[in-house]
């Protein structure tokens, strides 16, 4: 898979070099770009913002660097099939591990990291002659940028392409992997500080241990996210 993403902070994106995500670069299953959004502007003060039409708060990112940018990395990447655009905001539809399975399947994300008060609407509409646009939001609040929420849905899509987690049936057990939450882990000693692993754990009937951490899976669902149970 090959993955741009453009921000006008690139070094928030260094972290990528490490961990899972660092190990699969090296893999090559993973191709990884970061543009800096100031490198298409053409005025001294690298100018990417501006005020807002009608009035109102903050500033708007402007749409010609925006152009610019998407269009280097359409013309520079391997033209496979039509790429795939995120744009992260608060305002887009939520990510979920359906999000992350669906986007783990594109050969080519192009993430947009929008800062201030966003981009200028023409931009996403432009984004959509050259291929798929997606506006995603993590959640109920607000970052200050597409950044953070960038790396969380890089991390969680690209976990899910095949080769990249060493027991690929680890994932079939996580959270949110058939709709409830994980069921609670222990390993030894079997008994830490005066707390006792649960017996059934020590049985060795197996039958009985999926039993009973499905159970849990329900109870921690129930009281964690009734929402899930609906
Ligand atoms: Cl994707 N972006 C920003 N700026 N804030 C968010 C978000 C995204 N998701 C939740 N809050």
């Amino acid at each position: 898979m090959r993955i741009d993403v453009v921000s006008i902070f690139p070094p928030f994106f260094d972290v990528l070099e490490v961990s899972l995500v660092g190990k699969a670069r090296a893999k090559g299953l993973l191709d990884i770009h970061v543009h800096d959004l100031r490198a298409h502007t053409h005025d001294r003060h690298r100018t990417v913002d501006d005020t807002p039409y009608g009035g109102g708060a903050g500033m708007v990112m402007k749409p010609e660097p925006w152009g610019e940018a998407l269009d280097a990395i359409v013309s520079q990447a391997a033209p496979v099939a039509p790429p795939t655009f995120i744009f992260p905001s608060p305002a887009g539809e939520l990510f979920t591990q359906s999000t992350a399975r669906e986007l783990s399947t594109c050969p080519h994300l192009i993430f947009g990291c929008g800062r201030y008060e966003g981009i200028d609407e023409r931009v996403f509409e432009y984004a959509g002659t050259l291929g798929d646009v997606r506006m995603i939001s993590l959640g109920d609040y607000v970052l200050n940028g597409g950044e953070v929420a960038s790396m969380a849905m890089i991390e969680a899509i690209s976990r899910l392409i095949p080769g990249m987690v060493g027991n690929p049936s680890s994932l079939l057990e996580e959270s949110h992997e058939d709709g409830l939450l994980e069921y609670p882990s222990y390993t030894k000693p079997a008994s830490w500080r005066g707390r006792d692993v649960p017996d059934v754990l020590l049985s060795g009937h197996h039958g009985r241990v999926a039993e009973w951490r499905h159970e849990m899976q329900l109870e921690r669902t129930r009281e964690r996210r009734p929402d899930l149970l609906d």
